[in-house]
């Protein structure tokens, strides 16, 4: 089973502001340089019949959605991660094997929990809507197939608040009449590539043979094209690691070497660095600070803690400790984007923890 959560991040702030269900909601990423430089993050269903979309400049959806009362917001990403990480413990519960892979995005297993049965597969799918959709508020679309990518490609099919199943023996004649970008990982590059070699759906990739496509795409990529093209795929749904590291880096007002016109942003950095921490109740050992400069040179300067911390105090110092540092080091450096990165996380395993036995 395959789950991916409906125009999440402006779902979710449709659910902060009841107020602007109804209208056109745009979340932006502001670039800070002028008021409404930068670009769209997502938006909902309403704004995307006019156009509005992933990626296209925050000027462009302002004309686009000119008079249509449409509501413009800056992205709240600590509301989604909490949101995120809420929604996800309620899908582990629901798969023999778990595997999150974005912010609104996962893999189940569920072949031991639905008996290997599709109808079973359904309910559960069913009851894993009902409880996003009571507990959150959040719609998602599911998609149920024999393998990981059929299951990806059809929980695509009916959004948003969509449920396709494809069972073994449809997996061939679902797959037939989609167009080949449907298939994960086709971008514009090799869409325009296929269509050069006049392939447009699936059904028309299938006549291209293993030694054409290796040729054209290289031995990975066209392998890949030639068994996704049959809905063959044998990976298996395996939970990922807890990251080692976490940063977060954003653009000054403007570039600058004032130490004072820096460190607000990078406190702000720091801030949601230690608060993603907290959340997952880890704590990391190294802290660095990232500078890139107006020539785009790229420095980081790093510290080792004395011993491994969420606390703030600790962690907002170092950062702003190492700025100043690089500051003085590099008098001419005049700054562009900052950013805070902490690293050697690990999370705290308390009684359990054999290092804290031996200490008593
Ligand atoms: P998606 O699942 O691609 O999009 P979506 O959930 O907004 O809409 P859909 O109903 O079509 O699934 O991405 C998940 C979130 O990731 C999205 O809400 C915002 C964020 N995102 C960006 O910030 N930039 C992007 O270019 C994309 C594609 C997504
Ligand atoms: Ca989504």
């Amino acid at each position: 089973m395959h789950v991916d959560l409906d125009y999440f991040y402006a779902q979710c702030e449709e659910n902060r502001s009841p107020n602007i269900r109804g209208k056109p909601v745009v979340v932006c990423v502001y670039s800070g340089r002028t008021e409404e430089s930068g670009v769209v993050s997502t938006s909902n269903y309403l704004a995307r019949k006019y156009g509005v979309k992933a990626g296209i400049p925050i000027t462009r959806a302002k004309k686009l959605l000119e008079s249509a009362g449409a509501v413009f917001l800056p992205m709240n990403r600590p509301l989604y991660e909490q949101v995120s990480e809420r929604i996800m413990e309620i899908l582990r519960g629901h798969g023999d094997a778990f595997e999150k892979v974005g912010i609104d995005e996962a893999y189940l297993d569920i072949s031991t929990k639905a008996d290997s049965s599709f109808e079973q597969a359904r309910n559960i799918a069913g009851e894993v809507k009902r409880q996003i959709l009571t507990e959150e508020q959040i719609t998602g679309s599911i998609g149920i197939a024999p393998n990981k990518l059929v299951a990806k490609i059809a929980s695509d099919e009916r959004k948003p608040d969509g449920l396709t199943m494809v069972r073994p023996e449809e997996v061939s004649s679902f797959l037939a009449q989609l167009p080949a970008s449907r298939i994960p990982g086709v971008g514009k590059k090799v869409e325009d590539k296929l269509d050069q070699m006049h392939v447009k759906t699936i059904a028309q990739l299938l006549t291209l043979s293993p030694t054409i496509l290796v040729e054209t795409f290289g031995r990975s990529l066209g392998g890949y094209l030639f068994r996704a093209a049959r809905g063959e795929d044998d990976e298996t749904v395996k939970e990922r690691k807890q990251p080692t590291q976490l940063s977060r880096i954003a653009t000054l007002k403007r570039d600058t070497s004032d130490v004072g016109e820096i460190l607000p942003l990078l406190g702000e950095l720091a801030n949601s660095v230690i608060a993603k921490l907290k959340e997952k109740r880890m704590t990391c050992e190294s802290v660095a600070i990232i500078a890139i400069l107006n020539d785009l040179s790229i420095h980081t300067k790093s510290k080792t803690l004395e011993q491994p911390s969420s606390d703030e105090k600790i962690i907002m110092d170092a950062a702003q400790g190492l700025m100043k540092e690089f500051l003085k080091s590099m008098p001419a450096a005049i700054i562009r984007r900052t950013g805070v990165r902490v690293s050697a996380l690990s999370k705290p395993t308390g009684q359990t923890d054999i290092s804290n036995f031996m200490k008593v």
